[in-house]
């Protein structure tokens, strides 16, 4: 990974399990005490399109529809974040994709757990690369 001095984008959402579970505040509240700044923020229910749209990558997998399934069952938190290194940041604060892994300390490892069912339901998504945060701002605030 390079540093960089310039400031970057990440896209976050708050998952079905996180907004359900009042997770919500305690997420951003993680965000802010990082030194990242909200740029964008809103409440939405993700039409199909959008999902499938948001993980293209993901199609075909065996996780694939029942992540759909569980990412349309209620609103999200959708958050545009601001700051150097932010993308990677977030991802660090994140944790583990599954929440049995990630460490205590992460979002996931603090506040995620193993639930029946075949997807990780693990309450935060965070942007992978500088390509994958500009293409999933476009899907979420395509006003932005
Ligand atoms: P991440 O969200 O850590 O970037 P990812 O992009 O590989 O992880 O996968 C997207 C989501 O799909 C992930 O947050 C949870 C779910 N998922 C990934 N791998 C899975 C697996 N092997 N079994 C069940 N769900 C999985
Ligand atoms: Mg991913």
């Amino acid at each position: 990974m390079t540093d960089t001095n310039t400031s970057e984008r990440s896209l976050v959402l708050i998952k079905p399990d996180g907004f359900r579970r009042g997770l919500t505040g305690e997420v951003i509240r993680r965000i802010e005490a990082k030194g990242y700044t909200l740029a964008a923020l809103a409440i939405v229910t993700p039409t199909r399109e959008q999902l499938a749209a948001h993980y293209a990558e993901h199609e075909g997998k065996p996780f694939y529809e029942p992540l759909l399934d569980f990412m349309s069952s209620g609103p999200v938190t959708a958050a545009v974040i601001e700051g150097q290194e932010c993308i990677r940041g977030f991802r660090s604060l994140a944790g583990a994709t599954k929440p049995t892994d990630a460490a205590p300390g992460t979002i996931r490892g603090d506040l995620g757990r193993k639930w029946a069912g075949t997807v990780d339901e693990n309450i935060v998504h965070g942007s992978d690369s500088p390509e994958s945060a500009e293409r999933e701002i476009g899907i979420w605030f395509p006003e932005l």
